[in-house]
Order: C-alpha cells, then structure tokens, then sequence
C-alpha cells in the first residue's frame, strides 16, 4: 500500500528520501493559496525562487516579479503575497517570477522528488483525488516559519491524511498528530488559529480576509505542478 508522511518543517527535509514520492508542498498562510489562486485565474506560469534578487533579474525576462518577505510585498516587485491580487484579468497568460520568506524555500528543499504538486485548502479535494489516483507514496511538506513548526500548514497536512485513510498508510507519528489536530479544527478552522504565530503576525499587517479565503475548502480544480522549475496547471 502506498504510504503518506508529513515533514513539519522543511529543516527537517535530511530525514525524508523523496526521489520516490509525490511531494506536496504547502504554506497555507499563503504562499501556496496564492499560487493555486494564480494559476486557476488563468496565470500560465510561476517560476518560484529561494532566492530574492534571482527573482528581481527574472523581470528583463518578461516575467511579473511578486512576492514578499516577513509578510510584505518586495520592494520594486510588481505584486505581493495576497492571492487576492492574483485573480486580475490582466494576468491571464502571463508569466510570474514569485519568491517568498517560506514557500518558495520548502519548494527549493524538495528538489529531488519524483514530482512536486502544490496543495493549499483552496483545492484540497482535487488534492485528494490527484494522490488517490498516482502510484506514488506521498511526502507532504509543511513550509512553517523559518524553520519552526506552524499550525495552518499542519492542520491541511492532517485534512489530506483524512481524506486519504482509507487509500494511504501513515508512515510514522506526524501523519496521525496532523490529521487528529485536523479532526480537532476542522468546525471552525479560523477560530482554531486564532491564536497561532502567523495569523497574530499577519493580523499584524492588517489582513483577515486574506487569512479567512486561504482558510476556506475547494475554491479551485487547479493543481500546480512542477514542470522544469515552473508551476504549471497538472
Ligand atoms: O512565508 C511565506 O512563504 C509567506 O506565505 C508568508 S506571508 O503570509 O506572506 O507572511
């Protein structure tokens, strides 16, 4: 049977061979709802960066450079980190160069995996269906905080090991602590986080509806894919 594991932390990646495995990378808090958000309005393509200024360059390319660090949009940059900027119809077909403080690193640290899919709660059921189908274990891989654990990217690790129990075995204790805490949360998700480090810091910036949409099941059918360093629709 296949097998799901989670990586709480991508400073834990040393512990994971992925060379085998479907890799879901997720920051939910937002790098990764923006991305599925981009690509299901219609964005041809993101090419994610660890590092900022190789992101900068990517704009004599032809690219919309976006991202944020610690929460705020780059300086220069062309968009930020909310997925609400990424439903324009000006964006349609474009090209996006997008780094950020967490997602776009735990993307980097899973080079390696046989395939890298970006998962976010706003497609979470096309998620499930897409590893239901693969023939691959699955490695999800929890961006957090600059390498500590957060609650957000582990409550959506737990919600794919429910959906998937009757399909994939856990491999050890972190796929069952995340999915009991999702059990715990899933009623009122946002309620749940209320308290946790990245909704207070990003409270902070003054953006709820941010954390409410990126916290809400099923908005989109897109799945992103890594295709030769850029996310493109699987
Ligand atoms: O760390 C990241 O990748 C971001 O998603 C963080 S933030 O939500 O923009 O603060």
């Amino acid at each position: 049977m296949k097998t799901i594991d989670v990586c709480l932390s991508p400073d834990l990646m040393h512990l994971y061979p992925v060379n085998d495995r479907t890799v879901v990378v997720v920051d939910i808090l937002r790098a990764t709802s923006c991305m599925v958000t981009a690509l299901a309005h219609g964005v041809q393509s993101i090419r994610p960066f660890a590092n900022l200024e190789e992101c900068r360059a990517m704009k004599s390319k032809n690219y919309f450079t976006a991202g944020e660090r610690n929460g705020e949009k780059v300086e220069g940059f062309d968009f930020g980190n909310s997925p609400f900027e990424y439903m324009a119809d000006n964006l349609k077909g474009e090209k996006i160069a997008f780094t950020t403080t967490n997602g776009t690193q735990a993307i980097a640290k899973s080079q390696g995996a046989k395939e890298i899919i970006i998962g976010s709660f706003l497609n979470l059921s096309a998620v499930t269906e897409y590893l239901k189908k693969g023939e691959d274990s699955v490695l999800v891989v929890c961006a957090a905080w600059k390498g500590k654990v957060n609650l957000e990217d582990t409550l959506f690790a737990g919600a794919l090991v429910e959906n998937l129990k009757n399909h994939v075995e856990p491999d050890c204790d972190a796929p069952l602590a995340a999915q009991r805490l999702y059990n715990l949360a899933k009623k009122d998700m946002v309620d749940f986080l209320k308290d946790s480090s990245h909704v207070k810091r990003l409270n902070r910036l003054n953006i709820h509806k941010d954390i409410e949409f990126c916290l809400t099941p099923d908005q989109y059918q897109t799945i992103p894919k890594l295709v030769d360093g850029e996310l493109v629709r699987a």
